[in-house]
C-alpha cells in the first residue's frame, strides 16, 4: 500500500517535470500583458487607432500578447504621456507632439504650414522623417508608429469670413498652430483637446483650430455653427513603448509590432481622412453648420502671412545645430512621393 502510494507520487512528479520542460515558459506564465494609455475619450481617432492596433497585435501573435487599453486619460494624461511611458507607468502611450513644444522639434516640423494635403500623405511623410533623422527626443522609448491628423480648419461660434472677422477672436489651438493663428490676428488660447469642450461651453474661447473630425467626435458642431476652411496645419502623433518593456519582449512579438509600424500609420491616416468627411456630412446635415471657403485671392493672402513661420523655424533649427532647411525640403519631397 505504502509502496503503491510512493510510486504514484513519483509518477506524478515525473509528469509535472515533463510538462514543465516541454511547455514554453510563456504558456505556463500566461500571455504577455501590456498596458496602453491614451489621453482623449474612447470614440476619438487616437483611441480608434489604438483599438485597431491592439486587435492586430493580439491576432497576429495568436493570443501570446494581451493589450489592456486605457482611453480618456485614465492611466496617463496628455502632457504626461511621454514621461509616463519612460517611467513605466504605462507600457505603451499615444502622444500628441504639439502638447510639449520644443521636445520634438524635428518631427514637429510636419506641423509647419507646408500644405500637406491629407492625413494619409502626412502620416507616411512623418514616418519617413522619423526614420531618416531618428530624433533624440525619442531615444528613451521604442517608437511603434506615428501618424498625423488631417489638416486643421477653424470651427467657431461666429462666422469668420475674412481677416477682419478673425482679429482678436479667442480660438483654442496648441503647438505650432499657435503661431499660425497669431499671424492671422486671432487671440490663441492654448490647451490640450480634452479640455476644449469645457472652454467652449464656458465661453473662454469662441472656437478652435483643429482637424474637423472633432466636430462629430466631441460634438463641437452643436456649439460651433461655422467652419472656415484653411486646410493647414496637420498635427503629429507618436505611439511609444517603454524601452525596458520592449527589450523584454520575445523576438517574434517584436517582429509583429515592427511589421505594423508603417501599416498602422497608413491605416490611421486613411481612417482620419474618411472620418473627417463623415463628420462634416453630419455637421452640415444634422447640425446646420455653414462651411466658409476662402476665395483664391483670400487664400493667397492668408498663406502669405504664414511664410515667416517657416523661415523662423529654419533659423531656430539652425541655431540648435539642425540641418533645418534639409528637414523642410525632405518633408516636401517625402510628401510628393505619396501624393
Ligand atoms: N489637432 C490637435 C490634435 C487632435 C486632433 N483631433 C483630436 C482628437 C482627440 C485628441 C487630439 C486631437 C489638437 O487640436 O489638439
Amino acid at each position: 500500500m505504502k509502496n503503491n502510494c510512493l510510486l504514484r507520487l513519483v509518477g506524478l512528479l515525473v509528469v509535472v517535470i515533463f510538462i514543465g520542460v516541454m511547455l514554453p515558459a510563456s504558456a505556463i506564465a500566461g500571455p504577455i500583458k501590456l498596458s496602453y494609455a491614451n489621453f482623449p475619450p474612447a470614440p476619438t481617432f487616437p483611441c480608434v487607432q489604438m483599438e485597431r492596433w491592439k486587435k492586430e497585435v493580439e491576432k497576429r501573435t495568436g493570443g501570446k500578447v494581451v493589450i489592456n487599453t486605457f482611453p480618456g486619460g485614465t492611466l496617463l494624461k496628455a502632457k504626461a504621456m511621454m514621461d509616463g511611458v519612460i517611467a513605466g507607468t504605462a507600457d505603451i502611450g499615444c502622444l500628441c507632439m504639439a502638447y510639449q513644444p520644443g521636445r520634438f522639434m524635428i518631427t514637429n516640423a510636419i506641423a509647419l504650414p507646408l500644405g500637406l494635403p491629407n492625413a494619409k500623405v502626412a502620416s507616411l511623410t512623418l514616418w519617413d522623417l522619423y526614420k531618416k533623422y531618428n530624433p533624440k527626443g525619442f531615444a528613451k522609448v521604442k517608437v511603434l508608429t506615428m501618424f498625423t491628423t488631417a489638416p486643421s480648419n477653424i470651427m467657431s461660434k461666429i462666422p469668420i469670413r475674412n481677416l477682419k472677422d478673425i482679429k482678436g477672436v479667442p480660438l483654442r489651438a496648441s503647438g505650432g498652430a499657435a503661431q499660425i493663428l497669431k499671424a492671422w490676428g486671432a487671440n490663441r488660447v492654448g490647451m490640450p483637446m480634452p479640455e476644449t469642450p469645457a472652454a467652449l461651453q464656458k465661453g473662454v474661447v469662441k472656437g478652435l483650430f483643429s482637424s474637423l473630425e472633432v466636430m462629430k467626435d466631441f460634438k463641437f458642431a452643436e456649439l460651433c455653427k461655422f467652419v472656415t476652411m484653411t486646410e493647414t496645419p496637420v498635427y503629429p502623433f507618436a505611439v511609444v513603448m517603454n524601452m525596458d518593456k520592449w527589450n523584454s519582449l520575445p523576438k517574434d512579438v517584436k517582429k509583429v509590432m515592427q511589421d505594423l509600424e508603417v501599416g498602422q500609420s497608413k491605416w490611421t491616416g486613411e481612417y482620419m481622412d474618411n472620418h473627417v468627411k463623415d463628420a462634416m456630412a453630419w455637421s452640415k446635415k444634422e447640425q446646420k453648420v455653414e462651411v466658409i471657403s476662402l476665395t483664391k485671392e483670400q487664400k493667397a493672402k492668408w498663406n502669405k502671412l504664414l511664410e515667416p513661420i517657416i523661415a523662423k523655424w529654419i533659423e531656430k533649427g539652425k541655431a540648435k545645430g539642425l540641418t533645418a532647411e534639409a528637414i523642410v525640403n525632405d518633408i516636401k519631397a517625402f510628401a510628393k512621393k505619396y501624393k
